[in-house]
């Protein structure tokens, strides 16, 4: 039943948030006393929607009760589904298995019974479960409707298979209807596509002029975008599993194909080894725990996988392993694919889909985020949960490191540079400490710190999601858009890579932009194709104001805003020439 963190830490509240999220213990005794009233200042802005929600899980049914099991009604039940869907699935997992956090089964619930669970969701527990009851965001009744519907076995959502897929599929523009060549005048590769998260949008936003070229419909809270090999098309994955297909050859870009692979996903990528470019696509869902491999240019469902198996630890059988990050491997036709729940990377290579080859390498739980160090070969992801990176040799197709580095790594794709003492490296920041770890990356040349931790600098606090640069730039940029103090969640800290001893500079982006409202929650910096200037994301409330910074990266001063009313919860922003790429 986590949503969010309410216990007094010595880290920030926010980043405790997604901590807990990430490997809170439900077993452990209520607590008497009421925690600090951190709960409440999560409330108040986009963080707290860091937590997944899983509401797009509606139709899930009530099984029949066993005599020894609660019946609820119809109403009863289905708010009681609603509630656990939006503030506990995503945590316990959508069966109740313990997903990040721990299991919720009847066996487990029906031991501890109603009274320990009522007081359990009220008053929370020092390891993390949120104090629902005493922070007033579930009402007593509320609380007492969960109590019960934990002692009733889980619904299960419908599964969605090829005939679900194919229903949902549209193919607006058939390939052969589409232009030959590119209709417009954009600068494509300098083009940013930039998630309007609460619209349900993307934002086509031209590099040189700044100004909105396109807004594209696309799913429920847009997750990620990602570029064809070519960079022709972009690939758009809502949260609601909904997968569109922009080209960006068309006079006025537009979406030319959908579909539907699930009912919750996070991730979509696009083959890039020589002679598949644009190709396949692939997407991965959180539910059903499984990926698709589609034809590139018209979205066609050609191969479904579920991802459900055993655990990479204790070997035990998981109902839902969600798809985290996928990247396209640059060594071997094969997708990476990285299984939260069961901490397995899978290389799945797409050369023959019917004969369909998979690599099953053993990393840690949970997988999340992650992206390629600066030769392409190594890819690198954090086992948040287990505050560790693994480290996976996309060539010769094994793990070669697993490294321990600081509470909750979250490194969006990681940033690589050259370090004055350790060559090459990539570095992430946390969620749950103020650190950013560096880690050697050149097995050849500095065969001794390879996937090591070299270095630790701190930053400005915990709460950090985003850490970024460019191979033309000598400044890494670290963003703390979680952190509960809002001065530092409205500000970056940027390092000098030649100079990693000096103290980092503060760079008041959420100031600069010049809106006076809201938390102005500074997320993810994103460079143009030339890497001379960073783009943030002033991150706001749906109904305030929120804005683009763009910071010139020489003088480290702001360069130019943009705010224009369409510009509604921006949060991602992907640079075509940079994320197709992979220049990170
Ligand atoms: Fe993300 C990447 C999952 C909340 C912004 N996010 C990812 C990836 C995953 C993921 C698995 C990697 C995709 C890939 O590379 O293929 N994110 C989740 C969640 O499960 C979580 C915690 C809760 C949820 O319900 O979605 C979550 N993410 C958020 C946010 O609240 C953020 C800050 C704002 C938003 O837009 O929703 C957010 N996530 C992002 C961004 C990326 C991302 C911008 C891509 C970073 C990049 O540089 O590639």
């Amino acid at each position: 039943m986590h949503k969010r963190g309410c216990v007094t830490t010595v880290l920030s509240a926010a980043a405790f948030a997604v901590a807990i999220l990430l490997g809170a213990d439900v077993g452990a005794q209520p607590k008497a006393q009421s925690p600090a009233a951190d709960t409440q200042k999560h409330k108040a802005g986009p963080g707290e929607r860091y937590t997944p929600s899983l509401e797009s899980l509606k139709e899930a049914e009530q099984p029949g009760a066993r005599p020894d099991e609660p019946l609820l009604a119809k109403a009863e039940f289905d708010r009681a589904k609603q509630i656990y869907f939006e503030r506990c699935a995503g945590c316990h997992g959508v069966l109740r298995k313990g997903a990040t956090g721990k299991p919720l089964t009847t066996n487990v619930t029906k031991q501890n019974g109603f009274e320990y669970l009522r007081d359990f969701i009220t008053y929370g527990s020092p390891a993390g479960m949120p104090n629902w009851g005493e922070s007033g965001e579930l009402s007593a009744q509320d609380i007492e409707l969960m109590a019960k519907y934990l002692l009733v076995e889980p619904p299960q959502p419908p599964e969605f298979g090829m005939a679900e897929m194919k229903a949902t599929w549209k193919v607006r523009i058939p390939a052969d209807k589409r232009p030959a060549k590119k209709m417009n005048n954009l600068d494509i590769d300098n083009l940013f596509s930039v998630t309007l998260r609460d619209t349900g949008e993307v934002a086509l936003i031209d590099g040189a002029s700044k100004k909105i070229v396109e807004i594209v419909k696309t799913g429920y809270a847009v997750h990620i975008s990602r570029f064809s090999a070519s960079g022709r098309y972009l690939y758009v994955v809502g949260r609601d599993a909904k997968i569109d297909l922009i080209d960006l050859w068309m006079e006025k870009p537009a979406s030319v194909a959908e579909i539907k692979i699930g009912a919750e996903a996070r991730s979509v990528e696009t083959s890039k080894f020589k002679g598949f470019e644009d190709k396949y696509a692939i997407a991965g869902a959180y539910w059903p725990p499984q990926y698709v491999i589609m034809q590139g240019d018209t979205l066609e469902p050609l191969t479904i996988v579920s991802t459900r198996g055993m655990t990479v630890d204790t070997q035990e059988f998981h109902p839902e392993p969600r798809v985290a990050a996928i990247v396209a491997s640059h060594k071997h036709p094969e997708f990476v694919v990285n299984v939260k729940e069961t901490g397995k990377i899978l290389l799945v290579n797409y050369a023959d889909l019917k004969n369909l080859s998979v690599a099953t390498i053993g990393a840690d739980r949970f997988l999340h985020d992650g992206g390629f160090e600066s030769t392409g070969r190594y890819f690198l992801v954090a086992a948040n949960a287990r505050n560790k990176i693994a480290v996976v040799d996309t060539q010769d197709r094994k793990l070669v490191g697993l490294i321990e580095t600081g509470a909750t790594p979250h490194p969006g794709r990681g940033a690589n540079f050259v370090h004055p003492k350790f060559g090459p490296v990539w570095a992430t920041s946390h969620l749950g400490d103020e650190t950013i770890a560096i880690i050697g990356t050149d097995p050849v040349k500095n065969k001794a710190h390879a996937w090591k931790v070299v270095q630790t600098l701190k930053g400005q606090g915990g709460g950090s999601l985003f850490i970024k640069i460019h191979p033309k730039s000598t400044h890494l940029y670290v963003d703390t858009p979680l952190h509960p103090d809002a001065s530092l969640a409205s500000s970056i800290a940027v390092f000098d890579i030649k100079n990693l001893d000096a103290p980092y500079k503060t760079l008041p982006i959420g100031e600069w932009s010049g809106i006076k409202e809201g938390v102005r929650r500074v997320v993810q910096g994103e460079f143009n194709k030339t890497g001379d200037e960073i783009w943030f994301s002033v991150w706001n409330a749906k109904e305030q104001e929120s804005a683009i910074v763009v910071v010139d990266d020489k003088t480290l001063k702001p360069k130019s805003v943009i705010r224009d009313k369409r510009l509604i919860t921006p949060t991602g922003k992907f640079n075509v020439h940079n994320t197709r790429k992979d220049v990170y």
